[in-house]
Order: C-alpha cells, then structure tokens, then sequence
C-alpha cells in the first residue's frame, strides 16, 4: 500500500510553479508514497480540497513564505487539524526556516524544516511512517516533552543527488495556460554565496550554493522539453550566473541537442561585468532572452551600507553589454532603505532614468523597502518587526505602501516617477506617442507636478506584469 502525503501551496500572486513542494515531494519514493499537491491558486476551494485528501493521509505538508501566504497557511492548517487532531503537519520553506520558533507557537503545527528540505522531509515522512520520533534528523523543529527542540542543520547538499522535480506532480498545462504561456519555471541552485544586508538568503544558507551539474541539467530539461513542449524556460536560481563556466556548459547542452526555447535568468552585475563576451554570445545563441538583475540603489553610498558588493558602474556596463546583444532586462529598484536620504532616493531615480533610456527591453520595477525577516539590516529595525505568527500573516510584502521611512513627499515623488519613467522610454504605439513626449519631457526636468496623464491613464489601464 502506497502512504498518502498531502502538500499544500498558499495563495500568492503570479502562478510561479510550487518547485519547493515538486522539490520535496519527488524525493519521496513514488513506489511507496502517493503525493498530492494542492495550489491554492488553482482551487476554487482550497480547503475543501484539502479536507477530501487529508482522511487517510501520512502527513499534510506546506510551504510557507512570509506575509500575507501565512495567513492562507494557518487558516488551512487549522481546519486540517480540526478535521484530523492525530494528522501530522509539517511547514518548509522560507518563513519557518527564519523563525522556526515563533511557528511552533502554534498548537496545530507539529513540524518545521529549515532550508534545503529534500532529506530533511524524505527521513521525516518515513519516521512517521514508522510511528519513530524525529530526533536526528537534520534542520528539524519540533515539540518533546513539552519544550520545543531542533536537531542540528547539516550544510547544503549536492543537488545531483537529488532525482529531478517530477513535475508529473502538478497540472502543468493548467500553469501555462495561467501564466498566460508556455512557460516552465525551474530552479538549478539553492543558496547564494552574497552577503546583502537585505536579504534572508544568507541567513537561511550561511553563503553556501549547491547546484545541479549541467549535464544532469540538461538531460532533465531536455525530457521535460519533450514531455511538455515549453517555449520559454524561467529560471528562479537567486543567482544563475554565479560560475561563467557552468552558465557555458548550460548553453552549450541546450545548442547540441537543438532544443527551440528561450530562458530567462538572474544575473549579479558584477557577474555580468565578469562575463565573458563569447560566453553572454553563447547564452543568447541557447535562447537567453532576459536576466534580472537586482541593483537596489543608484546610491554608492546606500550600496556600501546594504553590503550589495555591486556598483553603479558595474550596473552601467552590464546594462551596456545587454544593450548590446538585445537581451532584455529588469532592473529592480529599492527605496526607503532605513537611514536612506532624499539625494540618495534622488541618486536611484536618476539612475533609472539612465538605465530606462538605454533600451526599450529594460524594466526598473521600484520597490520600497519592507524588513525582509532574517536579514541583518532587519534587525536593525527590530521596532517595526512582527514578534508573532500572527503578527507576520498580517505582514503584506505585496501592496506598493511605503514604509515608516519614506516620507509622504518621497512617496509621492517615487509613485509619479515610476508612471511617468514606464511611459517615457517604453514601446511605442500610435495612442503613447503624445503620452511619450509629455513623459519624457517631465523626466528630464523632473518636474512631475499635477500629474494628470497619471490619473486618466489609471483608470483606463493597469500596470503591466513582469516575466
Ligand atoms: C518564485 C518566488 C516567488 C513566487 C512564489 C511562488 C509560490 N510557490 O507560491 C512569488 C512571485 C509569488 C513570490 C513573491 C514574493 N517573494 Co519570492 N521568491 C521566489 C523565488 C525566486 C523562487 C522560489 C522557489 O521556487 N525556489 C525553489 C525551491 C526549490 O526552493 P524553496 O521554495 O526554498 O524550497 C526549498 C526549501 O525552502 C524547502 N521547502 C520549501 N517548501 C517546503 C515545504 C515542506 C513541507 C518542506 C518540508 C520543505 C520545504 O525545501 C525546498 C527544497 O530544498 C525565491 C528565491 C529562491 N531562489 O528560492 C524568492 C523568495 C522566496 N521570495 C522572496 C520575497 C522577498 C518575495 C516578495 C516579498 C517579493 C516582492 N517584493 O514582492 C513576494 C512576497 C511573497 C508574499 N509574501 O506573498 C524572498 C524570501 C521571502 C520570505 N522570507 O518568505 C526570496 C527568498 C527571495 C530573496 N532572496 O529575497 N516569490
Ligand atoms: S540579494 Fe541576491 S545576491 Fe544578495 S544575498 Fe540575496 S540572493 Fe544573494
């Protein structure tokens, strides 16, 4: 009899495949185990599926990002539990790696596994399986005798190790036609070897990478090319160019066996300022048609403080070298970085206008600065940080609000700036031309008072997605 493992996907925005729970679940020998992967975001009923699974299950597992997904996560995992009071649940992923304490505050969760989860969850199930204790294993959180207790974190582990996603586990046509296209999304790393003041990366991983041979790589995504006829490949690596030479190897395997996608990939802009020519030439020949880049500032002296370890002339010859080759990119932005003055917020501006006005590809999508947990800038700002569950289910990372450092005036600015830089420099289509003109016009002198253009333009049409 094959075991019943149930995993579930919170709501989030965008239909980005749940390659954490595909990672998890194909670790799981299919010989022995059943998986089922519930998204949220494809259910009509996200509990009710649930429920109908959950009877005979071994386990219900999820994975948890931070903000507004765990309000979706406990609001299921209680109505499980209610359901099931002897089902053991199981969170992974980012949140319960950051704060696997306060997680376990709640009554109805049992388990939590900090970072790289395929081990972790495989030994997991098959104690619970076994009805054995889940002492030893590796990055585990949970209750004994009344205390909370973890096992200790072994370092990351060699992806090749690990079979393939088995993407067999999820709808994928369902994704696509989501999504809106073709478009297989694929992870061939965990970890990032960065150290940015911002981030929970180095937190979670320490600075470790591990990722996938290229060879082992290309096979699988040769099998699901043929499988699944995708037209464009979306890498969600936090780094993907970190070595020039696998990225090479990676485009080579796609050019020999003649596989007709195109792929797109985050890029460091020291790691494009690094890169080779004939290698940057090599990726577009295998497909590569967008990086994204994260440059946060166009502050030297904010990217000092965030520790980004990038600079702005990096930023300008990466851009130039896409320009160049017709890759297209996004840039993205930060601002309201805490301490963050108005030149600086200024510096970042004139930044994106530079970059906006190189080419038509280029994207700077501008965030604002939200205290990403497990981060070390974050726990600079401890004062405005949830302390409970609860309190980070309200979190939302999402809305475009601003944060307690950014001034209403600043706020203002940024908002006006981005409507008016997306137009200026954007595609050109016969009803934009007149908008084109009037938004480059404010650009250049900045001046973006009574912003009329703006408010007609909202109301007519939504701001555009990123892919
Ligand atoms: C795809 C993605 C998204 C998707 C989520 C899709 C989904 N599944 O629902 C979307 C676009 C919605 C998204 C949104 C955001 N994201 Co995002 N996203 C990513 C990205 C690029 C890839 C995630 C992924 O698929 N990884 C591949 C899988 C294999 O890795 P994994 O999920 O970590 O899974 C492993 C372990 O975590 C664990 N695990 C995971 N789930 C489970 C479950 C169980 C039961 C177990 C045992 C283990 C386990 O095992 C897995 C295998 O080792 C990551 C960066 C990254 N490379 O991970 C950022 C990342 C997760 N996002 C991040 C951020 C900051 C955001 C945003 C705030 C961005 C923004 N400004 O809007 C929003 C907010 C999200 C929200 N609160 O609603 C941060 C972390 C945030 C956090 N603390 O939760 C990351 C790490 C990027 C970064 N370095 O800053 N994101
Ligand atoms: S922001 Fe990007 S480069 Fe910096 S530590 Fe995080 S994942 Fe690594």
């Amino acid at each position: 009899m094959r075991h019943k493992v149930v995993l579930y996907n919170p709501q989030a925005v965008f239909y980005t495949m749940p390659l954490g729970l595909l990672a998890v679940g194909s670790c799981l020998d299919p010989e022995r185990y059943d998986v089922r992967i519930i998204d949220a975001r494809l259910e009509d009923d996200p509990e009710a599926a649930v429920l109908a699974e959950i009877d005979d299950a071994v386990c219900l597992g999820m994975s948890v990002l931070t903000g507004r997904p765990i309000a979706d996560a406990l609001g299921i995992l209680r109505a499980a539990k209610a359901r099931r009071p002897d089902l053991p649940t199981v969170w992974g992923g980012w949140h319960p790696s950051l704060f696997p304490t306060q997680c376990l505050d709640e009554p109805c969760l049992d388990y939590t596994v900090k970072g790289q989860g395929e081990t972790s969850f495989r030994e997991l199930v098959e104690r619970l399986v076994d009805g054995q204790a889940a002492d030893g294993i590796s990055g585990v959180g949970f209750r004994q005798n009344g205390h909370v207790v973890f096992t200790d974190s072994a370092g990351l582990e060699d992806m090749d190790t690990f079979p393939p996603p088995d993407f067999g586990l999820i709808p994928v046509a369902k994704y696509f036609s989501l999504k809106g296209r073709r478009q297989l999304d694929y992870i061939t790393s965990t970890g990032c070897l960065f150290r940015c003041a911002f981030c929970a990366d180095p937190f979670v991983y320490n600075r470790g990478w591990s990722a996938v041979s290229p060879c082992r790589l290309a096979d699988d995504i040769e099998s699901l090319w043929q499988q699944y006829n995708f037209t464009d490949l979306n890498f969600q690596d936090e780094t993907f160019f970190t070595y020039a030479h696998r990225v090479a190897e990676i485009s080579e395997e796609f050019l020999r066996r003649d596989m007709q996608f195109t792929w797109a990939a985050t890029m460091r802009a020291d790691q494009g300022v690094r890169l080779p020519e004939e290698i940057f030439d090599l990726c577009i020949r295998s497909g590569l048609r967008r990086v994204l880049i994260g440059v946060e500032s166009g502050s030297p002296a904010v990217l000092e403080r965030i520790m980004k370890d990038t600079t702005v002339d990096q930023v300008i010859a990466a851009a130039e070298m896409c320009a160049r080759h017709g890759v297209a990119v996004i840039f993205s932005f930060i601002v309201g970085f805490p301490g963050e003055g108005n030149d600086e917020v200024q510096e970042t501006l004139d930044l994106v206008k530079r970059l906006r006005a190189m080419s038509s590809r280029f994207e700077t999508p501008i965030f604002y600065y939200k205290p990403y947990p497990g981060s070390r800038l974050a726990q600079e700002v401890t004062a405005d940080i949830p302390r409970t569950l609860d309190g980070w289910a309200d979190f939302d990372y999402v809305a475009g609000a601003a944060g307690p450092w950014v001034s209403p005036q600043i706020y203002k600015l940024v908002e006006r700036f981005k409507f008016y830089n997306r137009f200026a420099w954007g595609p050109q289509t016969a009803w934009r031309v007149p908008l084109q003109m009037i938004a480059r016009w404010r650009c250049q002198r900045d001046w973006y008072r009574m912003p009329l253009e703006k408010l007609v333009v909202e109301c007519v049409k939504p701001s555009p997605r990123l892919s």
